[in-house]
C-alpha cells in the first residue's frame, strides 16, 4: 500500500512515532493507502522549520513569491488528470467533478493570490493637513491551516495560497479522511522550488496533529474549515492565546423559490445545489422553500429529476453522485433519514443506501433523498446533515419564508429565485447569511468575501481580506 508522508522542512518524512493508519477508498470500502499518525513532536518539527524559513520568505519580494506560486499552479494544471483521479479515489466524488471543479479551482486559488500580491496597495490618511497616517501590512509569522474532507485540495489551497502569498510560513493539516492530494501537492511544491520550511504539511487526526497545531504558541493565526463542533474547540483553545482566527463552519442553507422564478433554471440549478458532491459542500442548499402556487409543480419536476440521477462508480463518466466520504458519514446521513421519519416526514424519493454490484459492491452510496411534510423547526430542518438530502416545504408570504430561512443557528449561504428585482434585493437584505445567490448557485468571484454569520463561522476568506488576515496591521502617523 502506498505510504503518504509528511512534508517538513522541504523533505518527505515519516512521522516521529513511525505509526500510520489506513485511508479508505469509499467507493470500494477498502483501505488503499497509509497516512502518518502524526502528533505533537511532528508539529513541533514543522513549526521549527516554518520559524526558520519565515524571515527569508517574508523578505522575499512579492514578485518572486508570486513566480513560485504560479509555477505550483502550472504544475497542478499539468497534473489535472492525475490529481482528479486521486481526489475521486480518496473522497468518493465523481472523477468528472474533480476534473471540472476541484482541481481547476485549486490551481485558480493559487493563481489568484499569486497575482493579487502584485496589485496590493495600502491606505494613507491625511489628517487636517497636519499629519500623514499610513498602514503597513506585514506577514504575521507562522500560521496554521486546517482543512476538511469534502473538497480536499480545493479548500486546502484556498487557505494555504493566501498565507504563502502574504509572506507567512505555514503548518497545514488536511483531513485524515482525504490526505492524498495534499501529499501530491507537497511533491509539486518541491518540484516548483518552494524553499524548505515555507510550507509544512503534517498528516494525522484532528485531536492529535490538529490539536497540536492550534495549541502551539508560535502559531499566530489559524484558518480552519470544518464542522461547527470542531470550530468551537478551536476557538476555545486559540481564543485565550489571542491567535487570529478564521473559522468557516457548517451551514443549513435555504433555497427560497418564488412562484415568479424562471422555473427551468430554478429546478436545474437546485438539483445542482442539492446533490453536487453528494451534498457534501458547505454551500449546498438543504432546505427548499417553494411559494405555494408553484409548490406541486416544483415538487413533481424536482422529484422526477432527482430520480433520474445516476448513483454509481465515481470513475464512471455517467455518474452524477459518487460515494459518501466515509462509512461513518454515510451512517450519519442515514440516521437523519430515520429521524426525519420519526419527526413525521414523508420520504418522497430515495431514503436508502444504494448497493452497487462489481467493484463498488462494498462502497458507501446513498440515494438522493427528498423529504416533505416537516415543520421548519424540527431537528431535520435545523441540524447540518451534509448529504444528498433535502426537505421541501411550501410558504405563502415573504415574511413567513424569511422566518423559516433565518430560524437555524447557521448563516452561511442562501439562494433566492425570483424574476422580481425589487423583491430579490429586499429578501437578500433580510436573509441572515454571509453569501446570497440570486438566480444562481456557486457562481464564484474569488474577490468577494466568503464566510458565514452566526454559527457558520467568523472572519471572511477570499479577496484581499484573506491576505490581510495573514498580516499584522500597523499604523504609522507622521506629523508634518
Ligand atoms: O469535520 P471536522 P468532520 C461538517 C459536516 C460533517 C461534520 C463533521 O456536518 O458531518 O462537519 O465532519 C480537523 N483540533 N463539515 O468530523 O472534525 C480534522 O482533522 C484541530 C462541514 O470530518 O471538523 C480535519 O482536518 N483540528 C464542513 C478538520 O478539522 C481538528 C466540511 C475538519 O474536521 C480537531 C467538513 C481539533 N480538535 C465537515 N478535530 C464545511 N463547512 O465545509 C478535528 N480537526
Amino acid at each position: 500500500m502506498e505510504k503518504i508522508l509528511n512534508y517538513i522542512n522541504g523533505e518527505l518524512t515519516n512521522p516521529v512515532s513511525g505509526n500510520f493508519f489506513p485511508t479508505i477508498n469509499p467507493a470500494i470500502g477498502k483501505p488503499y493507502a497509509l497516512v502518518p499518525d502524526s502528533d505533537k513532536p511532528d508539529v513541533t518539527k514543522a513549526v521549527e522549520a516554518a520559524r526558520a524559513a519565515f524571515p527569508k520568505w517574508a523578505a522575499t519580494p512579492a514578485s518572486n513569491r508570486s513566480a513560485i506560486l504560479i509555477k505550483i499552479a502550472e504544475l497542478i494544471e499539468r497534473d489535472l488528470d492525475k490529481l482528479s483521479l486521486a481526489e475521486s479515489i480518496d473522497q468518493g466524488k465523481p472523477v468528472k467533478l474533480a476534473k471540472s471543479l476541484d482541481i481547476p479551482r485549486a490551481a485558480a486559488n493559487i493563481r489568484f493570490y499569486a497575482t493579487a500580491i502584485l496589485h496590493e496597495s495600502a491606505d494613507a490618511h491625511f489628517t487636517n493637513e497636519e499629519a500623514i497616517n499610513y498602514t503597513q501590512y506585514t506577514p504575521i509569522g507562522v500560521v496554521g491551516c486546517i482543512s476538511p474532507w469534502n473538497l480536499p485540495l480545493y479548500l486546502f489551497t484556498w487557505k494555504v495560497a493566501p498565507a504563502l502569498a502574504a509572506g507567512c510560513t505555514v503548518v497545514a493539516k488536511p483531513s485524515e479522511i482525504t490526505p492524498m492530494t495534499a501529499y501530491l501537492f507537497s511533491k509539486l511544491c518541491m518540484e516548483a522550488g518552494l524553499p524548505a520550511g515555507v510550507l509544512n504539511i503534517v498528516h494525522g487526526v484532528g485531536p492529535k496533529a490538529g490539536q497540536a497545531i492550534i495549541e502551539h504558541p508560535e502559531i499566530k493565526a489559524i484558518s480552519f474549515t470544518g464542522g461547527t463542533a470542531t470550530g468551537k474547540i478551536i476557538a476555545a483553545t486559540a481564543g485565550p492565546m489571542f491567535k487570529k482566527l478564521s473559522l468557516e463552519l457548517g451551514g443549513k442553507n435555504p433555497n427560497i423559490i418564488f412562484a415568479d422564478c424562471d422555473f427551468e433554471k430554478a429546478v436545474s440549478t437546485t438539483i445542482q445545489s442539492s446533490y453536487s458532491n453528494q451534498g457534501e459542500i458547505c454551500l449546498c442548499g438543504s432546505r427548499i422553500f417553494v411559494e405555494r402556487p408553484l409548490y406541486e409543480k416544483f415538487l413533481k419536476e424536482f422529484t422526477a429529476r432527482t430520480k433520474a440521477l445516476v448513483v454509481g462508480d465515481p470513475l464512471d463518466e455517467k455518474t452524477n453522485l459518487g460515494a459518501m466520504a466515509s462509512d461513518t458519514h454515510m451512517k450519519k446521513v442515514l440516521s437523519y433519514i430515520e429521524l426525519a421519519k420519526q419527526e413525521g416526514g414523508t420520504i418522497v424519493q430515495g431514503g436508502k443506501q444504494v448497493k452497487l454490484t462489481g467493484r463498488c459492491a462494498d462502497g458507501y452510496f446513498l440515494e438522493p433523498t427528498i423529504i416533505t411534510g416537516l415543520p421548519h423547526t424540527c431537528r431535520t430542518n435545523q441540524e447540518e446533515i451534509f448529504g444528498p438530502l433535502v426537505t421541501i416545504m411550501p410558504f405563502d408570504t415573504e415574511a413567513e419564508v424569511l422566518e423559516y430561512a433565518n430560524s437555524t443557528t447557521y448563516g452561511l449561504a442562501a439562494t433566492i429565485w425570483t424574476e422580481n428585482l425589487k423583491r430579490a434585493h429586499r429578501v437578500a437584505a433580510q436573509v441572515k447569511s454571509g453569501i446570497i445567490w440570486v438566480n444562481c448557485w456557486l457562481f464564484r468571484d474569488l474577490r468577494t468575501p466568503f464566510g458565514g454569520m452566526k454559527q457558520s463561522g467568523i472572519g471572511r476568506e477570499g479577496g484581499f481580506e484573506a491576505l490581510k488576515f495573514f498580516t499584522d496591521e500597523k499604523n504609522v502617523c507622521i506629523k508634518l
